[in-house]
């Protein structure tokens, strides 16, 4: 898809990561900084993202929130970059570490930041285990995976 790239973020913000697959697609594109509490929650930046938050990018008609979200829309829309296995256990290994890192990966270290502890009887519940568990697969199978190729 033709037109202008706009990525909506705020420095401190999880906007580092589209930040940065931006800068890996190569493409150019226009940053507008967003202040927490006015712009980011005014009714024009809402008409993008309801939720009032970053990142989110606009590219011609498209509009993608969600951090991996955007990750994988930009290596899908800039195929040329190489950053989309087309196909095949790549492929897989592609959305099984995006989706990890957008869940479990998230969801533990946000809720070890803010000290939030499970009670024991309900731990289940939690999709990512503990923050342990999350850091020992990402440090085992992913890394096997990444010395493979
Ligand atoms: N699930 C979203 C999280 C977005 C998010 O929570 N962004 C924070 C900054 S890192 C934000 O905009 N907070 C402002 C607010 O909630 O008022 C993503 O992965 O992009």
């Amino acid at each position: 898809m033709a037109g202008e790239i706009v990525f909506y973020t705020h420095p401190m913000s999880r906007g580092r990561i589209v930040r940065w697959m931006l800068e890996e697609v190569g493409q150019p594109y226009r940053t507008e900084i967003l202040d927490f509490s006015t712009t980011m929650k005014a009714p024009s930046y809402r008409a993008v993202n309801p939720m009032g938050k970053v990142p989110a990018i606009r590219h011609g008609d498209a509009v993608v929130t969600e951090a991996a979200a955007i990750c994988a829309y930009l290596a899908d829309a800039f195929p040329q970059a190489g950053l989309c296995p087309a196909s095949g256990p790549a492929r897989a290994s592609y959305f099984r570490w995006m989706f990890f890192a957008a869940g479990p990966l998230e969801a533990a270290t946000t809720n070890n930041a803010l000290g939030f502890v499970a009670p024991a009887e309900r731990a289940r519940m939690l999709g990512y285990g503990t923050l342990a568990q999350v850091l020992d697969t990402l440090e085992g199978p992913c890394r096997r995976q990444l010395h493979r190729r």
